[in-house]
């Protein structure tokens, strides 16, 4: 089977935009009109789960998919990630909940898949020493060292260079 990497993060922080950067006019999306203009006020949200396939440049193929973020789509999640090898964490971390959100995914994914890595994604700009910061306290959290990664979804390159980061660090 293909392996599945599956992209987690909060509401228009990049998800959407990261598939498509990656896997470009290949995507099934989900994209509807936001009717929670409360959440976010962007114009459109993904229900169900994207997809889309990418080729790394070592010819290994993975199905990316975009994990929605609505509560009632939990038994969705877990169907993702049930046979995930990877996880891709979206985070702007110049919100104060950014830790306490990766943190607790990051230990949530370790006990639903414990086989599976993890990279965290900063997906907005942020300062260095900021990120420092983030990456040592997500580490004392987790209680093991989780790659974090400054991004912009939006370029291609970036996102594949993510992709190739998770894979290297996936377990044998
Ligand atoms: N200004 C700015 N916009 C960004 C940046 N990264 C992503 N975006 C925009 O943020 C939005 C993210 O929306 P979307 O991909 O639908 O988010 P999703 O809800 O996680 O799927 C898109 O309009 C992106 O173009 C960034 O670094 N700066
Ligand atoms: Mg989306």
């Amino acid at each position: 089977m293909t392996p599945r990497v599956v992209l987690f993060g909060p509401m228009g922080i990049g998800k959407t935009t990261a598939i498509r950067a990656l896997c470009g006019d290949t995507v099934v999306d989900c994209d509807v009109p936001n009717l929670d203009v409360g959440a976010h006020h962007k114009a459109t949200t993904t229900v169900g789960a994207e997809f889309g396939i990418v080729c790394l440049s070592n010819h290994e193929e993975l199905h990316v998919y975009g994990s929605p973020g609505q509560e009632r789509f939990g038994f969705l999640r877990q169907w993702l990630l049930s046979s995930a090898v990877g996880t891709l964490v979206l985070v702007d971390i110049n919100q104060p909940g950014a830790l306490p959100y990766a943190t607790e995914l990051v230990a949530q994914l370790q006990r639903l898949v414990p086989g599976a890595a993890t990279v965290v994604l900063s997906a907005r700009p942020a300062p260095q020493p900021m990120l420092t910061s983030f990456s040592r306290q997500l580490a004392d959290h987790a209680g093991m060292a989780i790659p974090v990664l400054a991004v912009d979804v939006r370029e291609p390159d970036q996102m594949f260079n993510a992709l190739e980061l998770l894979v290297a660090v996936l377990p044998d």
